[in-house]
């Protein structure tokens, strides 16, 4: 009996003091295994007297059972320690401000054209957006540009080796417009145009509006008018001062060029309007005659106004950019500012 008590207090402190699961698997071998000391104690029961061997085998499988469970105690205990550290060692800090995102935004020459073409939609004209390769009918002979327009001297537009070009304006698309529509036509075509031209203030390629307006009473008024609403609406002044300069267009007659009072000083002179306090925006007139004749319109029944608009050259404006390269550069300290 006395035996069975130590062996139990010894076995209960050995397994109090293991620290690993490994330490704690040995410690069952020695104590429970097949060879283990309470194995050797049951088959010493075999050697005792009759009397003693049901309170001895009682005593025995007591002592098994408190070490049995000591041990599945102990093996919780150091899974649950074990977990623990590694909760510890492999801690979050949820409080960590996370990686930022960069969201895109719109080019400032996309936007610009967005704001040109809802200004245009909202009074009724219609997006077409036609080809930027097109034939010589299409950008120059449809527009009364004659074979000796300096327009069309090799320097200023892009040829291909079969006599097509890149368009030199969006007009191309209004006149495939009116080809394959019936009056009334009311357009606007925004798009890529291109001309053989690189200088600070001219890249190969930019950005055009052109607007066409035809039908039975369209009057060079509502021309002024309609671009003057225009210019107030996308400089956001009310009280923006305009002014018409007659000009010269093979495709329009009466042409004009329409000014804005310098947004930069207000009309007092300054380097952006060199100093005459207007700035040129667009320009514009009626649809010639001969254009009239080539789209089969009736010119005697039909009448209507045109204009077209540089896209970087009204951004420019409207957000005080001095350098056209900016918007073709994408550099992104630029690019992010819209
Ligand atoms: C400018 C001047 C202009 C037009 C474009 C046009 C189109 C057709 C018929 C007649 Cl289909 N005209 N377009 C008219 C006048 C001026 O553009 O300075 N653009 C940047």
């Amino acid at each position: 009996m006395g035996d069975i008590l130590t062996l139990t207090q010894k076995a209960l402190k050995d397994i109090d003091e293991s620290a690993s699961s490994i330490e704690l698997e040995s410690l069952r071998l020695q104590y429970l295994g097949k060879k283990g000391s309470i194995s050797l104690l049951l088959q010493s029961i075999g050697a005792m007297p009759l009397q003693k061997r049901g309170q001895f085998g009682s005593d025995v499988n007591v002592a098994k059972n408190k070490i049995s469970t000591q041990i599945q105690e102990k093996s919780k205990l150091i899974k649950e320690q074990l977990l623990e550290k590694k909760l510890q060692s492999e801690v979050l800090d949820l409080t960590l401000p996370g990686r930022k995102h960069n969201k895109g935004s719109l080019h400032p020459v996309t936007l610009t054209l967005n704001r040109i073409n809802d200004f245009f939609i909202s009074l009724g004209f219609e997006k077409v957006k036609g080809d930027e390769i097109e034939d010589e009918y299409h950008n120059f002979e449809a527009l009364n540009i004659p074979k000796s327009h300096p327009a069309r001297a090799m320097h200023d537009t892009f040829y291909f080796p079969d006599g097509r070009l890149l368009r030199t304006h969006t007009s191309s698309a209004q006149i495939h417009q009116m080809e394959n529509n019936e009056p009334p036509h009311q357009v606007i075509s925004p798009g890529r145009v291109y001309r053989c031209d690189s200088d600070l203030t001219h890249t190969p390629m930019f950005h055009q509006v052109e607007g066409l307006w035809i039908d039975k009473k369209i009057t060079f008024a509502n021309l002024l008018a309609n671009l003057e609403l225009f210019l107030k609406t996308f400089f956001e002044d009310e009280d923006l001062k305009i002014r018409a300069r007659p000009s010269y267009f093979p495709f329009t007659e009466p042409s004009a060029e329409i000014d804005i009072c310098c947004v930069m000083c207000e009309g007092e002179g300054c380097r952006v309007c060199s100093g005459s306090g207007w700035i040129e925006v667009l320009g514009c007139g009626m649809v010639h005659p001969n254009v009239l004749k080539m789209m089969k319109i009736d010119n005697n029944k039909y009448q209507g106004y045109a204009f077209g608009l540089g896209v970087e050259r009204l951004a420019m404006l409207y957000y005080g950019i001095s350098d056209l390269r900016l918007f073709f550069e994408n550099d992104l300290r630029f690019l992010r500012q819209f």
